[in-house]
């Protein structure tokens, strides 16, 4: 079995002989291992010979943060010195010099280009910005350096061409083209910021799949989201940005980002917060790159649920919801790519009962040891799905990993 092209540094743990692990350790990790939260999965018999060059990066949060910690960490405790961005992302895929000089007095306030569109310098520029103000401006004086206004008009530029995209976004890379996919980032802005440089920043000659949950835990969701939007509207054809469980009203009301975006914007926090809402609605679910890698959050789901008929819905007018709403087990069969297709994903919350539940599978599910689909009991939400159904879905959509 040939995982050479796969990833220089991987950790390959073989639970299964249809359904191994993949668990990326990062260079940057200093000899501690992290697992991508969500790992891979794929079929250990057959020999990956992929169409385009995959790298595979994940981040783990380094740990959940209070509010109070993540204040700390921003005032009181800075990361040490980072080097400046702006000149080594202003050249596409070059690799950075570590460049020690001091930072700036202090950033220009963030202000939308003139003429409209955006450049490679003004995301170089927003990213020294963010990493700055990170490192040396409290966490409510961001909004004097990223007004809330600039911040709103990034997030409604991106959610546009977010908004326009299938559920299922097919990436196909020209020959020569390589394509990274990132896991789970939550919030660590100085994660992001290096992982880009290291792996060379988007451009013609790499696509990044980014597999969602930008925001809750780290303290820099916001920054992270930021930067990673910005990417989008400049090269929406070579960032892609996946929804993660994590982008919902529920996960960021419990786990920080509400609370970050609160203490950084104050009075108007609740408007700001708003605007990411929507924005997760418009994030795509899934991707297949170069016609055989599937990628999601979660993974796989189940297919459309069907509901009773109306007719037995009206006699039971009364004491509806609960029995109306009790998944069919025949509905635990697999879903379909046209089914994904057709789901509907502007949900703040994906619901875990009614008609809609691939979304909830696609960001929540969960791959198991046991055959078959199953209920993911544990999460209350999504699925477990065992090897069998690895293979089913590779084969019936003639796929090499997920
Ligand atoms: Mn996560």
């Amino acid at each position: 079995m040939e995982f050479e092209p796969l990833a220089p540094d991987f950790l390959l743990e073989s639970l299964h002989p249809h359904h191994a692990r993949l668990s990326v350790t990062p260079p940057w990790s200093r000899g501690q291992r992290r697992h991508a939260t969500r790992d891979l999965f794929f079929p250990l018999r057959r020999s990956l010979s992929l169409p385009c060059q995959l790298h595979l990066h994940a981040l783990e949060t380094r740990s959940d943060q209070s509010l109070t910690e993540t204040k700390n960490e921003i005032t009181e405790h800075p990361p040490p010195n980072a080097p400046t961005l702006a000149h080594a992302m202003s050249q596409p895929g070059a690799a950075a010099a570590t460049d020690p000089s001091p930072s700036p007095a202090s950033p220009p306030v963030v202000e939308w280009p003139e003429g409209g569109a955006l450049t490679r310098d003004w995301v170089a520029g927003l990213a020294a910005t963010l990493d700055w103000c990170s490192r040396h401006l409290p966490a409510d004086r961001l909004p004097t350096v990223l007004p809330p206004a600039l911040v709103q008009r990034l997030v409604l530029a991106a959610a546009a061409i977010l908004h326009r995209e299938p559920n299922l976004v097919r990436v196909d890379p020209r020959p020569g083209q390589a394509v990274v996919v990132v896991g789970d980032v939550h919030g660590q802005l100085h994660d992001v910021i290096f992982l880009l440089r290291d792996a060379g920043f988007p451009s013609e000659e790499r696509i990044f799949v980014f597999n969602g949950d930008y925001v809750d835990r780290g303290a820099w969701g916001l920054e992270t989201l930021l930067l990673l939007l910005a990417w989008k509207v400049l090269l929406p054809n070579c960032v892609f940005l996946l929804r993660g469980n994590h982008e919902s009203k529920y996960c960021t009301s419990v786990y920080g980002f509400e609370r970050e975006v609160m203490a950084k914007y104050k009075d108007q926090g609740p408007q700001v917060y708003r605007k990411f809402l929507r924005c997760f609605e418009d994030l795509p679910l899934a991707t297949i790159i170069a016609g055989c890698v599937y990628t999601a959050h979660g993974g796989i789901f189940r297919g459309t649920v069907v509901l009773p008929s109306k007719r037995l819905k009206k006699g039971k007018k009364g004491r509806k919801n609960k029995a109306d709403f009790t998944v069919d087990p025949t509905s635990m069969r697999l879903g379909s790519l046209d089914e994904l297709l057709k789901a509907r994903r502007t949900v703040l919350d994906p619901p875990w009962e009614g008609q809609n539940l691939i979304p909830g599978d696609v960001l929540w599910s969960d791959p198991s040891l046991e055959m078959g689909l199953s209920p993911n009991k544990e999460r209350g939400i999504g699925l477990l799905w065992g090897p069998d159904i690895t293979q089913q879905f590779l084969r019936t959509n003639n796929l090499k990993v997920t």
